[in-house]
C-alpha cells in the first residue's frame, strides 16, 4: 500500500487529516496507485495561511544572502535526488524519462539563478530635490504567497514560484494538483531539508472547490498577500477575480493555443522537427504546446507530407522507454476532455488520420508497451482547421495539432492571434525581416524563431497576454516584481523642516 500524503500546517503533518481521499495513479499503468492523498478542508488552508503569516516576519529578518544559501542547498539536494525525482515524475504524470529529467533540471536552473539573487536584491539611492536629504528604494517581501499549481509540470513550474518567493523573504502555502501529489510531497521534503523553517512553507492538498473557499476566507482575513496560479484560463479568471476583490493582482500563468508559422523560405525539415516536438512532445500537455500550424500555402503540401511521415514514424507508449516521443495523458479528467475534441473532429468530418485511444482494437504501429494499461492516444494532425472551429480556438491539452494555411504574413499574424490567447508563438523562416515583423506584431509573450513553441529557458520572462494571463511574468529577475514590493524612504539630515515642492531651491 502506498503511503498516505497529508497536508502540513506550521510544517507539521495534520494529526487528523479527515476522511476525504484522492488516489494518484500511474497514467501508464492505471492499476498502480502512486499515492493516497488526504484532501484537506478549507479550515486547514486558512490555518496554513495563518501560520505562514506568523512565521513570515522572522524569515524576512534572515539576511537575503543567507536565504540565498538555503536556495543553494535546495539546488544541491535536488541534484543529489535527481534520478529519483525524475522517475517519480515519469511514474505519476507519465512524462518520458528525457522530459522528466529536463523537468528536474529546470528546478536546478531556477535555484542556480536565484541563489545569487539573495546578494542582489538591489534597491536604489535616488537624489532628492532638497539639500541634505537622501531618497532610497527597497524591495520588501509581499508577505504570504498562496501558490496553486497544475500537475503537467509537477515540480519545475512550482519551483518558479516557490524558489523566488522564499528567497525574497515570503512565507508560502502551496496547493499542488492532487494528481501529482507524490511529486509535490517529494519536492516539499527537499525544500524543508534545505533549511526553510517550519511554518514558512506548507503544502495543502485540496480539491478545487475547497481551495477556492479556503483562499477566499484567507484573503478576507488578510492572511494572503499574493496569489500565484498556473492552470486553465477559466480557473485563472476566477482566481484573478477573487484576488481583485481583495485589491490584489494575482500572478496568472494560463493556457495557450500556440501557433507555429511556417513561411515559404523556411527550412522545412527543421520545421517538421520543431512541430513534432512542440505539438506531440509531453503528449501536448504543456501550456506552451503547439496548437495550430499556420503554413504558407506554397509549402503546405510538402510540409504536411513530411510532418505526417515523421508522425507515422514516432514511437509512442511506455514513458520509461527511451525511444518514445510521448507517453499517456495525465489523468482520466484530461483524457475525457481530450476525447470531446476528438468527437468534434469526427462530427465535423475533419481529416485527421487515426485518432482516439490506442488499444488492441485501435492499434498503432510503433506502440511500446501494453496499450490497455494506460491513457495512450494517437497523435492527431487535423487538416483544414478554420478560425471558427472549436479546435482552432481552444487549448486541447492532448496530442492534437491543427493545420491551416495563409497567403501574406499579415494573414499569418492574424490567424496566430485569433484564438485570443497570447502565450508562445513560433515562426520558421530564413528571412530575418519576417521573423522580426512577426515578433513585433504578435501578441504572444514569448516568440521562438526556428525553434519549438515549448521549452522556454528558466531565466527568461515566462508569461502571456490575453487569455494566457494578466501580463505577469515569471522566471529570471522579472519574477521579483511578483514577490516583492517597492518601499521608498526619505532621510532628511538637514536639521530643519524641508517641505517637498515648497522649499525646493530656486535657480
Ligand atoms: C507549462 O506548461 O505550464 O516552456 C510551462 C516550456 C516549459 C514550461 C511549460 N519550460 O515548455
Amino acid at each position: 500500500m502506498s503511503k498516505l500524503l497529508v497536508s502540513t500546517v506550521g510544517g507539521r503533518p495534520l494529526d487528523a487529516p479527515g476522511d476525504a481521499r484522492f488516489r494518484s495513479v500511474d497514467p501508464a499503468h492505471l492499476d498502480q496507485v502512486v499515492a493516497e492523498v488526504a484532501l484537506a478542508d478549507a479550515d486547514t488552508f486558512v490555518a496554513a495561511c495563518r501560520s505562514a503569516r506568523r512565521a513570515q516576519r522572522d524569515w524576512a529578518d534572515v539576511p537575503a544572502p543567507v536565504r540565498g544559501r538555503v536556495i543553494a542547498n535546495l539546488g544541491r539536494l535536488v541534484e543529489a535526488n535527481f534520478e529519483a525525482l525524475a522517475a517519480l515524475v515519469t511514474r505519476e504524470v507519465g512524462k518520458t524519462t528525457a522530459e522528466a529529467r529536463g523537468e528536474v533540471q529546470e528546478i536546478v536552473d531556477t535555484c542556480d539563478f536565484f541563489l545569487g539573487e539573495g546578494r542582489r536584491l538591489y534597491g536604489q539611492t535616488v537624489p532628492s530635490e532638497m539639500p541634505d536629504k537622501q531618497l532610497f528604494t527597497f524591495r520588501v517581501p509581499v508577505g504570504v504567497a498562496a501558490i496553486i499549481t497544475a500537475g503537467n509540470f509537477p515540480v519545475a513550474v512550482p519551483s518558479w514560484y516557490l524558489v523566488p518567493a522564499l528567497l525574497c523573504g515570503n512565507a508560502v502555502v502551496w496547493k499542488p494538483a492532487e494528481y501529482s501529489a507524490a511529486c509535490a510531497d517529494a519536492f516539499a521534503q527537499l525544500i524543508r531539508r534545505a533549511g526553510v523553517p517550519d511554518g514558512v512553507f506548507d503544502v495543502v492538498f485540496a480539491d478545487g472547490a475547497t481551495t477556492f473557499e479556503g483562499l477566499d476566507r484567507a484573503l478576507e482575513a488578510g492572511l494572503v498577500d499574493k496569489v500565484g496560479f498556473t492552470g486553465s484560463s477559466e480557473v485563472g479568471a476566477r482566481i484573478g477575480e477573487l484576488a481583485g476583490r481583495h485589491l490584489q493582482s494575482a500572478c496568472l500563468e494560463l493556457g495557450g493555443k500556440n501557433p507555429m508559422v511556417v513561411t515559404e523560405d523556411a527550412d522545412l525539415d527543421l520545421a517538421v522537427h520543431g512541430a513534432l516536438f512542440a505539438g506531440f512532445g509531453t503528449a501536448g500537455q504543456r501550456c506552451t504546446s503547439l496548437g495550430t500550424l499556420i503554413v504558407q500555402e506554397s509549402v503546405l503540401e510538402p510540409f504536411t507530407a513530411r510532418l505526417e511521415e515523421a508522425i507515422a514514424g514516432a514511437r509512442i507508449g511506455d514513458p520509461s522507454d527511451p525511444s518514445v516521443l510521448y507517453g499517456p495523458l495525465m489523468t482520466d479528467r484530461f483524457a475525457a476532455r481530450f476525447e470531446e475534441f476528438l468527437g468534434w473532429i469526427e462530427d465535423h468530418h475533419r481529416p485527421a488520420g487515426p485518432t482516439g485511444r490506442i488499444s488492441a482494437a485501435n492499434p498503432r504501429e510503433g506502440f511500446v508497451g501494453d496499450p490497455e494499461q494506460g491513457l495512450f492516444y494517437h497523435p492527431a494532425l487535423v487538416h483544414g482547421v478554420r478560425p471558427e472551429d472549436k479546435i482552432f480556438q481552444q487549448e486541447t491539452f492532448g496530442p492534437l495539432v491543427g493545420v491551416t494555411s495563409y497567403g501574406t504574413l499579415d494573414e499569418a499574424v492574424e490567424l496566430a492571434d485569433a484564438p485570443g490567447y497570447g502565450l508562445s508563438a513560433a515562426i520558421y523562416t530564413t528571412d530575418p525581416r519576417k521573423a522580426f515583423t512577426f515578433r513585433r506584431r504578435t501578441r504572444a509573450g514569448m516568440v521562438s524563431v526556428n525553434n519549438s513553441t515549448s521549452g522556454a529557458e528558466a531565466h527568461l520572462p515566462f508569461g502571456g497576454n490575453g487569455r494566457s494571463g494578466n501580463g505577469s511574468r515569471q522566471s529570471g529577475v522579472w519574477v521579483l516584481d511578483q514577490f516583492t514590493r517597492w518601499q521608498s524612504m526619505n532621510w532628511d539630515y538637514s536639521g530643519r523642516l524641508q517641505r517637498a515642492q515648497m522649499d525646493t531651491l530656486e535657480i
